[in-house]
């Protein structure tokens, strides 16, 4: 990636919008010394500021007013985050004193940051890979200790290495192409098809077959899953969301369809986001509100990850369960059968007998048993490998990363192919150079612009 040094100036606010203890103004470019000394009067006298050292001052206008009292940081590039220098303000964190000042930096001649438009100089001043300036992204927006350590990671550069080691292979075995086509006539032979083939194998495809495996997960780990509750009027659907919340959340009443709107919260099993909607009982009705709340529920149905299907153990399996049970056949889907402590362990067997193969768990949400046994089959039934992926990962491709990973892996494929059907090494060498491209997308060595824009402009501004 070329380097393009920024001519202009950049400023914004930097801390979450609303009341904070501090907030932060963050300018960068080569005018953020300037504006600093023209701004910023330092509560003991310094004829200029030394780079990474925290001051004491006051912040003025234009007009000489004296906006607020701050700390100011002036950091010499390149060792900043963008590599550019860059300036930091910390003020009181009122929001309307914030964009005071910041009116104030655009009249003395920077402009308005775009979104992630810090972390995108970072990444075209070459400090940091495009896998990298996500990961940015991804830690602001991580919801669990789990996806927050992933982030973490590939900030540190663990996915980028992954890939370097990748490429680095498929420069070996492209250099070693190039050799044989430059060179056609050698009597040494320069290519060993079934020595390429298991390092291709072994470097190249098991690596990259490995890391789309980790972006499966990674969607999961990062986004987590829509688990929705279902069952007829009265089963104990909100009793359940309750007892998974810890929290009476959802009104419980014995009066069937007392839920009527989907309620949604979040919990999170061993750091996997699971995104709980708690619906209306499914049944014939006459109310037009809950006709409403009964179609809702089927939405939520279709848009589920996995579906929790509640059967009440005194009234069994009804007709209007088996309906709805013939619904989920094509869902990931667990079946619970409630009120355990109302029937006889004898009518439970049998009940139980009823889906042989089936994943199935008893529980009595109101008396909060079986709740840790249904959190670990939750777990089991959206996590690969019983666990053992997610917990060894150390980072997880994103889903730009996993649909350019598939082209990568099938160009690889193509160049596996070809070599055992004894293609002509020119076409080879084509092949093999169409994977590094592709794999050059993801790290942002040959990303086009557009591709960079549509990433950075999911961060917000002052990121
Ligand atoms: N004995 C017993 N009663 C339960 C259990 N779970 C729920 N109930 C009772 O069953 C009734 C209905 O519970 P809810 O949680 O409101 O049922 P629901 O499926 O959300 O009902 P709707 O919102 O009307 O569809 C309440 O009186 C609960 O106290 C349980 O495990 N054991
Ligand atoms: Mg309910």
């Amino acid at each position: 990636m070329a380097v393009h040094p920024a001519t202009d100036t950049i400023a914004a606010i930097a801390t979450a919008p609303g009341m904070g203890g501090i907030g932060i103004i963050r300018i960068s470019g080569p005018e953020a010394l300037s504006l600093l000394h023209q701004m910023f009067v330092p509560h003991k006298f310094h004829p200029h500021f030394s780079s990474h050292k925290l001051y004491y001052g006051t912040i003025v206008a234009l007009d000489g007013q004296v906006l607020d009292e701050a700390l100011a940081v002036y950091m010499r590039g390149p060792a900043t985050y963008t590599r550019e220098d860059v300036v930091e303000l910390h003020c009181h964190g009122s929001y309307f004193v914030l964009q005071e000042i910041l009116r104030n930096i655009f009249e003395r001649g920077a402009r308005p940051a775009e979104n992630g438009e810090f972390t995108k100089r970072a990444f075209l001043a070459g400090r940091i890979d495009l896998t990298q300036a996500e990961a940015v992204l991804d830690l602001l927006q991580a919801q669990t200790e789990k996806s927050a350590h992933l982030a973490v990671n590939q900030l540190r550069g663990e996915l980028f290495q992954k890939l370097e080691g990748i490429r680095k292979e498929m420069i070996t075995i492209l250099a070693l192409l190039e050799v044989a086509i430059d060179f056609p006539d050698d009597d040494v032979e320069i290519i060993n098809i079934a020595q390429l083939t298991a390092s291709l194998r072994s470097t190249i495809i098991a690596p990259l077959e490995r890391l789309i495996a980790l972006a499966e997960q990674g969607k999961i780990i990062r986004e987590g899953v829509k688990v929705v509750i279902v069952g007829r009027p009265n089963v104990g659907k909100s009793s359940l969301l309750n007892a998974l919340l810890h929290e009476e959340r959802a009104l419980v009443t014995s009066t069937p369809g007392t839920t009527r709107d989907t309620i949604e919260e979040q919990i999170a099993i061993r750091g996997i986001p699971m995104h709980l909607i708690d619906t209306a009982g499914i049944r014939m009705h006459e109310d037009p509100v809950e006709a409403l709340g009964i179609e809702r529920a089927r939405q939520k149905l279709r848009e589920a990850d996995v579906v929790l299907f509640l059967v009440d153990a005194l009234s069994g399996m009804g007709t209007r369960d088996r309906e709805l049970y013939a619904t989920l056949q094509d869902k990931n889907h667990l079946i619970i059968i409630n009120k355990r402590d109302l029937v006889s362990s004898e009518a439970l067997q049998c009940l139980l007998g009823a889906f042989p193969h089936e994943k199935i768990l008893a529980i009595s949400a109101k008396q909060n048993q079986g709740i840790d046994g249904l959190l670990e089959a939750l777990y089991q039934a959206v996590i690969a490998d019983n666990g053992a992926l997610c917990e060894q990962m150390t980072c997880a491709p994103n889903v730009r990363h996993r649909s350019i990973l598939a082209k990568t892996l099938a160009a690889c494929l193509r160049f596996d192919q070809a070599m055992i059907g004894g293609a002509p090494v020119d076409l080879l060498a084509v092949e093999l150079q169409s994977a590094l491209d592709y794999l050059g997308d993801i790290t942002g060595l040959t990303t086009p612009d557009e591709i960079l824009d549509a990433v950075f402009s999911q961060f917000c501004i002052g990121k």
